[in-house]
C-alpha cells in the first residue's frame, strides 16, 4: 500500500498509525504543505481535493481519512462509527480552529480570541468523557478506529489547552501507551509553526 501525506498531518496521522496498528507494511509518500506534489496532473488524477491522506491499495484509490481507516479495518462498528463521525463533524474542527491560530498563524498575524477558540474546543470534549465513563475505549471494549480518529489531535491539543477531564485522562495515557501512538502522533509539529 502506498499512504500519500506528509507525517506532520493530524490526517495523515490517522492512517499511518491505523496500518502501524493492524501491522500492515506500506510506503509512505510524502507530498503536502511544504513538500509540495498535490497540485500535480498525477496527484489530481487520484483525488478532486489536492489534500492528504490519499491512500493507493492495488487498483483502489482512497482519501478522506476516515474512509480510510474504515477500509482498512473492513468496516467498523456503529458506536465506533457515531465517534468518527462527531470527530469529524465536532471535535476536529474545534480542534483544527485553534491549532491555526494559535499555532499554523505567526503571533503577529493572529486575530482571533485564543480564549474563545480553546473554550469552543473544550466544549467538544465533555461527550468522550461521557461515553469513557461507559467504555474503556471510545468505541467500545477494546482500541479501535474511533480512538485514532479522536486520539491523533489530543497530543497536540494538549499542548494549547488541558482536555484531559479524568475518564479522557485515563483514555489518554492508555494512548500514549501504544508505542504506535508515540511514534507517529507524538512528533515535532515545528515545520507547521507559522
Ligand atoms: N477530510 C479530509 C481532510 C484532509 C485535509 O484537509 N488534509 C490536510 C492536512 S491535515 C491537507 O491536505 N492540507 C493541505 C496540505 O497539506 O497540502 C481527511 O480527513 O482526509
Amino acid at each position: 500500500m502506498i499512504v500519500w501525506g506528509r507525517p506532520s498531518s493530524v490526517n495523515v496521522q490517522k492512517v499511518l498509525w491505523a496500518l502501524t496498528e493492524h501491522g500492515m507494511t506500506f510506503e509512505n509518500r510524502v507530498v503536502g504543505g511544504k513538500y509540495g506534489g498535490t497540485d500535480t496532473e498525477a496527484f489530481a488524477a487520484m483525488t478532486p481535493v489536492p489534500r492528504v491522506p490519499v491512500l493507493q491499495d492495488g487498483d483502489l484509490t482512497l482519501w478522506e481519512s476516515h474512509a480510510i481507516l474504515r477500509y482498512l479495518s473492513g468496516g467498523v462498528s456503529p458506536l465506533a462509527d457515531q465517534w468518527m463521525e462527531y470527530t469529524t463533524s465536532t471535535l476536529q474542527p474545534a480542534f483544527l480552529r485553534m491549532f491555526y491560530e494559535l499555532v499554523r498563524t505567526a503571533p503577529e498575524a493572529r486575530v482571533l480570541d485564543a480564549a474563545a477558540l480553546i473554550a469552543d474546543f473544550l466544549a467538544a470534549v465533555p461527550p468522550l468523557e461521557w461515553q469513557l465513563a461507559k467504555t474503556e475505549w471510545l468505541g467500545g471494549d477494546s482500541f479501535g478506529m474511533a480512538d485514532v480518529a479522536a486520539g491523533a489531535m489530543m497530543y497536540r491539543a494538549c499542548d494549547l489547552c488541558d482536555p484531559l477531564t479524568p475518564e479522557v485522562a485515563r483514555w489518554y495515557e492508555q494512548l500514549k501507551d501504544r508505542a504506535a501512538y508515540r511514534d507517529i502522533v507524538m512528533t515535532s509539529y515545528e515545520e507547521l509553526r507559522g
